[in-house]
Parts: structure tokens; sequence; C-alpha cells
């Protein structure tokens, strides 16, 4: 394979420059941390009050883990470290409970920003000569700009289309001759389903590759995707707080994501214990952010389950990868005492060729008990009026489901295109039990 590389000299840095740069990029990150009125105390509870209170990486696990309510807490302004004349942008995910995360940037750290998502866009084999279209939302998500200014980094022609409107996607692939998209692994199943309804023939779109993230996706969808419009998925990973994409990213080995270490330093933790899991395990994963002045964040626990590759990747790059992302410390549905992951249920129908690209996961009451119902729609050669081959696939999925999950749940078939597709990230679930007060 011929691998390329937007910044080789940091992609493929011996590790142990990588971790003195690491130690240098801490400090300096100490160093403004202590300029925000959250970590000014935080950091003094823990007896650092200067930089040189820091003097291996390993110092680092003095400071404790910076949660999403700690972030609420501080609230507008209480991570902010510059001075907010020389904050250019904010992002926010707006979370259940109504107070948002607000991330700030300074024009440098948009500038970095970019870098590393051209670092993962390059990456993946794609150059100047591409026409990007990114097919997320813009706006105070962070999916929209951020591919769009690496793609514009990399010299890519952007096509900022925004998610939604299939109709108008596939007009904007055949007019500009679009060779690589960007969307949710949802808005990707989704799109297919369309272009089929629509008889938009797959010759008539110059589409090579997808980036896809901002949801868990298992190896099956990526494979379906992959299969359906035939093109090479890759899978990004990024959250909010971490300024959104670009923290991890496949190469074209397509095994595992690197995470670019000079910008992020990784830890996985047993979630309930919150100590570090044996190298190669899976916990969660913890992240310090190291490329950002405006808004230090340390230790932050991101609920995301993984684990590390311990073996080097073929690529070359010294960056480590992590596994595709199972689910959350917190996504976890505990049904009749059973403990269930959403993603335990995608590997189970998405594996299974008629089932079509939408589902859902439905959990009520049913008087004392919790009733698990799982509908998922059905690839549109198989006709809903047979009754015979229906009831056979509905008994194939509950078998299979039971003998993964350990619960039999009840399973509708539905059309394809008949389940609802929200615009943004996909809701699999609906916990529709009445909760404790
Ligand atoms: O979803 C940032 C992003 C945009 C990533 C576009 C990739 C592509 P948030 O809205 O803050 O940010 O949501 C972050 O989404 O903690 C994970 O639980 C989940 N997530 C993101 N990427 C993946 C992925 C963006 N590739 C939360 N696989 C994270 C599984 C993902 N889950």
């Amino acid at each position: 394979m011929n691998f390329q590389y937007w910044q080789p000299e940091i992609e493929k840095m011996p590790r142990g420059d990588l971790e003195s740069l690491q130690l240098q990029k801490l400090k300096a990150a100490i160093v403004n941390a202590l300029r925000t009125t959250f970590y000014k105390e935080r950091l003094a509870k823990a007896g650092i009050t200067s930089a040189d209170d820091i003097k291996t990486l390993s110092d680092l696990k003095r400071i404790p883990f910076t949660t999403k309510n700690d972030l609420r807490d501080g609230f507008p302004y209480g991570f902010l470290s510059i001075p907010k004349d020389d904050v250019v942008r904010l992002h926010a995910s707006s979370g259940t409970t109504g107070i948002p995360t607000t991330i700030y940037f300074s024009r440098d750290d948009i500038k970095r920003w970019a870098t590393y998502m051209a670092r993962c866009i390059y990456g993946t084999g794609c150059g100047r000569s591409d026409v990007f279209q990114n097919m997320i939302s813009y706006g105070l998500f962070t999916g929209g700009l951020g591919l769009h200014q690496g793609g514009e980094e990399v010299g890519m022609l952007v096509i900022p289309a925004g998610a939604g409107n299939t109709a108008r996607q596939f007009k904007l692939m055949q007019d500009f001759g679009t060779t690589v998209i960007h969307a949710t692994p949802s808005f990707l199943l989704h799109v297919e389903s369309k272009m089929r309804e629509a008889g938009v023939k797959r010759e008539t779109l110059s589409i090579k590759c997808a980036f896809a993230g901002a949801e868990p996706y298992s190896e099956d969808t990526r494979k379906r995707i992959e299969g359906l419009l035939k093109i090479d998925v890759y899978n990004s990973y990024g959250l909010s707080e971490m300024n959104g994409p670009g923290v991890a990213f496949e190469c074209q080995c397509k095994e595992g994501m690197h995470i670019w270490e000079d910008g992020y330093i990784a830890e996985i933790v047993n979630p309930d214990t919150l100590e570090p899991v044996k190298d190669g395990e899976r916990g969660e994963l913890i992240l310090t952010i190291l490329c950002r002045e405006a808004t230090p964040l340390f230790r932050y626990r991101t609920r995301d389950l993984t684990s590390f590759y311990t073996e080097p990747c073929a690529c070359g790059r010294t960056h480590r990868r992590i596994r595709r992302i199972t689910g959350r410390s917190d996504d976890m549905l505990i049904i009749n005492g059973v403990n269930v992951f959403p993603s335990q249920i995608e590997e189970v129908i998405m594996g299974m060729k008629e089932v079509g690209n939408n589902y859902l996961i439905v959990v009520e009451k049913d008087g004392a008990l919790d009733k698990l119902t799982v509908k998922t729609e059905i690839m549109p050669d198989i006709f809903m009026d047979d009754s015979r081959p229906l009831n056979a696939l509905k008994d194939k999925i509950k078998a299979t489901l039971q003998a993964s999950i350990s619960i039999s749940p009840r399973v509708e078939l539905h059309e394809s295109g008949s389940l609802p597709v929200p615009e943004g990230k996909a809701v699999r679930v609906q916990d529709l039990r009445p909760k404790d007060v």
C-alpha cells in the first residue's frame, strides 16, 4: 500500500520523542489551566501550583478526573484560560439537562484543529484532487466545521452540504463529481436506501470513500455500507469536549483509529474502579487535551468504551490505535436484570443480509417486567405480504439475539424506509420505562 502522511515527522515520531513532546505540552497546559477558575482550585487541591510540579507524564495521575458535570458547573466561563477578546469561536453540545457544555477556541486552536483533521483526511489516501461533500450538520455541532476545515487544509474542493435532503445530496454529487463524503453511519445507510428508492444509479456517482462517525456502529454496519455503496468507509472518532472530530481516525489499513498523541494523552480505565486496565483490555477512554489553549481539560471521562491495540500499525504511524467504540459506560440497558449494550443488538441484526438499513430498540414495562422490542426494516426485495418468509426471518432474528444477549425480544419487521431517520445522530434506543424518582 502507498501510505501518505500529512506531517510524517510527527505521525511517525519515535515513541520516546513523542512522550517527551507530550510532557512539554502537558506543562504548557498546566500553565494555561492555572488561569481558569475551575482548575486553579482543583489543581491546588492536588498540590499543583506551577508547571514545575509536573516532572514526568505519570504526574498527570495526580490530577482528578474531569466530568461533564464539572463542565456544566463551570458554565459559562469557568474553564476559559485566555482573555475573552482572544476567543474566536465556541462550540457547544446541549445535554439532556439543558445546560450546554461549551468549548472555546483561540485562532491558533482552530488552526491546530484543522491540522489534526488534515492528518486524518490525508491519511486515508485523499488529497487535493478530491471533491468532498460534507453531509453532516454545521453549527454548534463540531462535525460540520471540523471536517470542513480539515478538507480545506488538505486542499480538497469542499461542498458544505450539511445533513438531510437526500435528493439535493444526489444532485450535488452528480453535478460536481463528489469523490469523498462525510456523514453519520446511519445517514449513509439512509442515503443508500433513498438512492435505490429514487432510482439513482451508482454508475452516475464518483464517490470512492466516506468518513463515518459521531455515533457507534459495528464492523458489520461498515461492511454493509461499503458493500452497498461500493466505497471504503473510514471510522472517525471525537467529542466536542476534545474539539470534536479529529481525535482518532482510521488510516488506510482500516484497523483501529490512531489517536493523535501529540495532541491528546489517552488512558483506559475500568469504569467502576477507575483503575487503569491492562494494556489491550477494554475500559473507559480518558482524554487530556494538549492541543488547545483556550479551554484546557485534564483526564476527561469520555464514557466511551474501547481498548488499545498493542501491536504497531502496518502504516508506520507510532500513535496508538483504539478499537471501534462498543458503547458508553452510561448507555447500558438493564433489562429484567440482564445488562445489554445496544451495540450487541446492532452487531447481530446488521450482520443479516435480509435486514434493512434502519432499526430501533424499544424498552417498556409490561406489568412488573421489562419488555424489549427490536424493530427492524427489511430489504425491499422481501415482500411484506408474504407471511411465511417473514415469520421465518423473525424467528431467526429472535433466536440469534437470544443467543447473543440472553433475552428473547419481540421482533417487529417494517418496510424499508418506514422507521424514523433523525437528521443528526441516530436515536436507536427508546427507553419508555418510567424513571425512578
Ligand atoms: O460527535 C464529534 C464528531 C463529529 C465525531 C463527527 C466524529 C464525526 P459529540 O456530539 O460531542 O461530538 O459526541 C461525542 O459521540 O463521546 C461518542 O460517544 C460518540 N462518537 C463519536 N464518534 C464515534 C465513533 C461528536 N466513531 C460522542 N464511534 C462520543 C462511536 C462515536 N461513537
